[in-house]
């Protein structure tokens, strides 16, 4: 047994999740992964690393889910719950996943793909045998996908060794313990959620409670029922639970604040935390939000410290057991408080692109995971200046690539070009916008192209604004200068 799961067994009888109102022990997660385990190996005795994609919302059942594929030796797949139908097709193709697991509410949604893998609905799973096989630590556990700057999403492939050393160095830094009870609101297939909140609960046998739906009414209320003292999210939810906070009366007002006050740790991260945010956030709960920084590629990296201060616009000092440079262009580091690109090492640093050994090869230098993002650093302390490419976008904290978006949109036989880029946005980080340029006779946008788009893009990745162009701005080279993209966005 991997020791996350090896772990439950000495909590046994203690809460583990609350989810869907009933309240799980950690027993009932070995004996529920166990089924699922069972099911997997059908008298096998290892999946021997087959990847095995899942499907479902997160609750009791997504974690059986993933334990489950882990007991039976196999590599987690998770989904994103809000992809259409060709982005799931295009993991289970390039994953070749043996067994696609999925809940009741998922089946007719995925009933395509019941062409390419072996269907297993959830709720059917019932009996368990329970010899189950050793796991290397050295073994892959998790394939998580990605967008970045060159070709379609790449599944980023994590052993259990990585895993490990991931959850080991928050539950050190954050301070972690079993008295712990924090409220999950991100989806389950990012680092953030499976990682930062779930699995660093489980780790430290304290108790995860699931919201699948953000709701910042829903929130407040858990907040107020005093059952919660652990809180992690990405800027854009503080920054609309502000909102929903301002638009309360006094009274409710000072009733969540006081809850808010009583929180042990609450922590920001998968993007730009604005100053305003964690101003505002301090006023109303008294808690000053612990920015951290991480990546899909590597867990978390740089983290604010727990005790100590944390100053606004950083990202505080490099986590115990990771070295971290910054690197010119040119690829030597540079002077204390002069940019460069943040180059990580560590344990926690995944293995490889799924399948992508010239990529895999591309992404690190003498061992040095390069993680694209630029920084200065200053006495130990980092802070971020933004990323060395206009075409990943931040938003919500989803990462998006603007060429996938762009590859998709001119497939519509109206365009003739487009280019997508992001704007700053108070709310989202950025939002994604998009310049056309319509085939010629076009003169607008026919009515039938948003709906269009809308159908092959998950509602984070649409672009929330369009201008229709001539041309797109073009350097002397014809090349498209995005960042005056960006501006002409920005004039309107
Ligand atoms: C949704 N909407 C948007 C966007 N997304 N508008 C602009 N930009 C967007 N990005 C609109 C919808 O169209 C809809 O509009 C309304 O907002 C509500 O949509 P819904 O899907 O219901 O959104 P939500 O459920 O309220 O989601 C907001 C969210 C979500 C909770 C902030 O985006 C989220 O969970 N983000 C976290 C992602 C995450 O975990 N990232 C970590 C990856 P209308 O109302 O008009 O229909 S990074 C990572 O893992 C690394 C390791 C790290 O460092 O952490
Ligand atoms: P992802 O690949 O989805 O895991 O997103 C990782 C990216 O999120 C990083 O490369 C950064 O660009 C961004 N990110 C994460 N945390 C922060 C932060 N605290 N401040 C700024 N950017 C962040």
């Amino acid at each position: 047994m991997v020791e996350l799961i090896l772990r439950a067994t000495e909590y046994s009888k203690r809460e583990a999740i609350l989810s869907n109102g009933n309240v799980y022990s950690y027993a009932d997660l070995l004996h529920r992964s166990a089924q699922i385990a069972s099911k997997l190996l059908n008298g096998a005795t290892d999946l021997e690393g087959n990847r095995i994609a899942f499907i479902v919302d997160p609750s009791f059942e997504y974690v059986a889910t993933q334990w489950g594929i882990w007991r039976a030796g196999g590599v987690a797949v998770p989904l994103c719950t809000k992809h259409p139908l060709a982005s799931l097709e295009y993991v289970i193709d390039d994953t070749q996943a043996q067994a696609l697991i999925y809940s009741k509410n998922y089946a007719s949604f995925i009933e395509p793909l019941l062409t390419k893998t072996k269907g297993i609905d959830q709720a059917t799973i019932q009996n368990s045998q329970g010899v189950f096989p050793e796991i290397d630590l050295q073994s892959n556990a998790m394939i998580l996908y990605t967008s970045g700057t060159t070709g379609k999403p790449k599944g980023v492939v994590t052993t259990h060794q990585n895993i490990q050393a991931q959850i080991i160095m928050l539950v050190d830094a954050w301070g972690w313990s079993s008295e712990d009870k924090i409220l999950n609101v991100l989806p389950l297939h990012h680092v953030h959620g499976i990682i930062n909140v779930v699995s660093c609960a489980l780790w430290s046998g304290a108790s995860c409670r699931f919201q699948p739906k953000f709701d910042e009414a829903e929130i407040f209320s858990v907040f107020q029922s005093g059952s919660i003292n652990l809180f992690m999210a990405v800027p854009t939810i503080y920054y609309k639970l502000i909102n929903y906070w301002k638009a309360q009366p006094q009274q409710a007002q000072e009733k969540i604040s006081n809850a808010l006050n009583q929180f042990r740790l609450m922590v920001s991260g998968s993007a730009a935390l604005p100053i305003s945010t964690l101003e505002e956030w301090r006023t109303i709960s008294g808690q000053t939000l612990l920015e951290r920084y991480g990546m899909t590629e590597m867990g978390m990296a740089i983290s604010n410290p727990y005790k100590g201060e944390r100053v606004p616009g950083s990202i505080g000092f490099p986590l115990k057991g990771m070295q971290v440079r910054l690197v010119n262009e040119e690829g030597a580091l540079v002077e204390s408080g002069a940019p460069g690109e943040i180059q990580v090492q560590g344990p926690n640093v995944f293995k490889e692109y799924w399948e992508k050994p010239e990529a895999t090869k591309d992404a690190f230098v003498k061992g040095w995971f390069k993680t694209g993002d630029i920084a200065i650093q200053s006495e130990g302390r980092y802070r971020i200046l933004g990323r060395n490419s206009v075409d990943i976008i931040k938003s919500g904290g989803h990462k998006i690539s603007a060429l996938e978006i762009e590859e998709i949109i001119r497939k519509n036989p109206i365009i003739k070009d487009c280019g997508v880029v992001g704007i700053p946005d108070q709310e989202w980080g950025e939002i994604v916008v998009a310049g056309l340029v319509l085939d010629q006779g076009i003169k607008s946008l026919p009515e039938t192209f948003e709906p269009w788009l809308k159908e092959l893009l998950p509602n984070f990745q649409w672009p929330r604004r369009y201008l229709l162009l001539d041309d797109l701005p073009r350097n002397v080279m014809g090349k498209v200068t995005k960042k005056e993209l960006q501006k002409q966005f920005q004039s309107i």
